[in-house]
């Protein structure tokens, strides 16, 4: 079976002017779309990964060198989990989630203001984490398209910080576009359940 581009878990016309409909129409419809085709493209050369599941493709293609494969099918994952990261409708961290982010951070805004320094700061294309390591949460980024799936990293949550994701709507201004998000749109709830691993088979696929 081809991989499949993943409906969106919202109605793109859902955030206003957070994010645009015509920023979902490009980074989804097209961005994501081609990450898809260009993996199915790719599979169809390579008999020996026939049926894997998305997450054994990337893990496999790293193995194997196979860069032009890891890249793709790594940004369908990474895409995947990101749209899951959003939600139109504004969130607050609570239970287990609160109490390790009071914990590890001292507080939601030390955390926001942290994961802001490291989206902002981070050169050229990648994407801006929150995962558990080691039993605790840490902020960190990845350049292009590398993804927790390849390290000790079990991932809590994502921002795209390709200019692809915020040039639309905030021109080059990705300091605005990571502060627009992290204070309205973040999906804790997601997030929370990722502590327990689920976040990583839910942007997976077979
Ligand atoms: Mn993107």
């Amino acid at each position: 079976m081809p991989f499949i581009l993943p409906e969106l878990p919202y109605d793109k016309s859902s955030f206003g002017n957070l994010i645009s409909v015509e920023t979902f129409d490009f980074h989804h419809g097209k961005h994501h779309k081609a990450y898809v085709d260009k993996t199915n493209g790719l599979i169809a050369d390579d008999a020996g990964l026939s049926g894997a599941s998305l997450s054994d493709v990337i893990t496999t293609a790293q193995a194997k060198g196979n860069m032009a494969l890891f890249n793709n099918a790594a940004q369908i994952w990474n895409h995947s989990f990101y749209w899951q990261c959003l939600t139109p409708e504004k969130q607050t961290p609570s239970g287990e989630l609160k109490t390790m982010i009071d914990e590890g951070f001292g507080s939601l805004e030390n955390l926001l203001a942290k994961f802001k320094e490291e989206a902002v700061g981070h050169f050229a294309s990648g994407w801006a984490w929150l995962i558990v390591e080691g039993g605790k949460l840490k902020i960190t980024s990845l350049h292009d398209a590398d993804t927790p799936l390849v390290h000790e990293m079990k991932p809590l949550l994502t921002i795209d910080v390709w200019e692809h994701a915020y040039y639309i709507d905030y021109r080059n201004a990705r300091p605005d576009y990571v502060d627009a998000l992290l204070a309205n749109a973040i999906n804790w709830e997601f997030v929370a359940e990722n502590l327990d691993g689920q976040g990583v088979s839910r942007a997976d696929q077979s």
